[in-house]
């Protein structure tokens, strides 16, 4: 059963859903980064960008046939980074943790926002855009080395391109960190969806294999999405305004 939020009468029944809980987990998506100006990803292509599909940017394929291309994609975003700071959403849901005994954010997001907001058990399931490896042997780069507006990858001592440190489409999630996302939403209480579309998977199977253990699945978005009609309560509205009310019952 889904229920969407007309009043506050379902953020109140989260705050005595959390209140209770003993294991809690957030998977986030590139939604919850939205109110810090960090487009979605799928908002992403616009501008400089609108051209290309996301398939073309975030693959190896794509890589390969224009390292170029997607290295200052990629340049671009980091670039951004050093603007923008975590929301109001971040800040709240690092905040949770002086609230539930045992929390985590699963997130799908590179930006390394909710570590910038304090939390501190992050598990990063698509990697980090500030991190880099060589695309043949995957050796990891000093990340004071690659500098930035560099129009091509910088090479790695073995010869290969330096590529992003992050995950594309056809390529496995880290083993262990898929592992343990796949253990919390196994053994949640409470699992929260933040913020993502639930189209790209594996991450978007984490609230199905919470629910199918027993967890209340709780989602915040402005849109409904593929998760919500299993998700016990739909939070809508946007990360940034939904969070800080939850985290003020919480509080009162
Ligand atoms: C707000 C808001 C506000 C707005 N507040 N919300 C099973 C079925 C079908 C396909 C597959 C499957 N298993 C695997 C696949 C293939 C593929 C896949 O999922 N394809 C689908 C597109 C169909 N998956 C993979 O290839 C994965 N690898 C894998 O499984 O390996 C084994 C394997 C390979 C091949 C075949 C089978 C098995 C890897 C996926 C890697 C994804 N990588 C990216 C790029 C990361 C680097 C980068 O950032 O550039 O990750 S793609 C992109 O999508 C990025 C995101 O993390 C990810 C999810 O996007 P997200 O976060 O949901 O963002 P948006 O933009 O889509 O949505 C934003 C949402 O926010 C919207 O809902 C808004 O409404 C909402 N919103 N404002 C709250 N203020």
């Amino acid at each position: 059963m889904s229920n969407s939020i007309n009043s506050h009468v379902f953020i109140e029944k989260t705050a005595e859903l959390l209140k209770s809980a003993k294991r809690v987990a957030i998977l986030s998506g590139a939604g919850v980064s939205k109110e810090s100006g960090i487009p979605t990803f799928r908002d992403a292509q616009t501008g400089l960008w609108a051209n290309y599909r996301p398939e073309d940017l975030a693959t190896p394929q794509g890589f390969l046939q224009n390292p170029d291309l997607v290295w200052q994609w990629y340049d671009s975003r980091r670039k951004k980074l050093l603007e923008v700071s975590p929301n109001a959403g971040h800040y709240a849901m690092a905040e949770l943790a002086q609230f539930v005994p045992e929390l985590t954010v699963i997130t799908q997001n590179v930006d390394g926002l909710h570590q910038q907001a304090g939390s501190k058990v992050v598990l990063e399931l698509h990697g980090s855009i500030t991190a880099f490896r060589c695309f043949a042997k995957g050796h990891p780069a000093n990340t004071d080395n690659i500098e930035f507006g560099l129009t091509s990858p910088p090479k790695c001592h073995c010869g290969s391109p330096y590529r992003p440190g992050v995950v594309w489409f056809g390529e496995s999630l880290p083993g262990d960190v898929l592992s343990k996302a796949q253990q919390l939403a196994k053994s949640a209480d409470i699992f929260i969806v933040a913020g993502t579309s639930g189209i790209v998977h594996p991450a978007a199977s984490l609230p199905f294999i919470a629910k199918e253990a027993g967890a209340t699945v709780i989602e915040i978005n402005p849109e409904p999405t593929p998760i919500t009609d299993t998700a016990d309560i739909f939070l809508q509205g946007p990360s940034g305004q939904i969070w800080p009310k939850i985290i003020g019952l919480l509080k009162s």
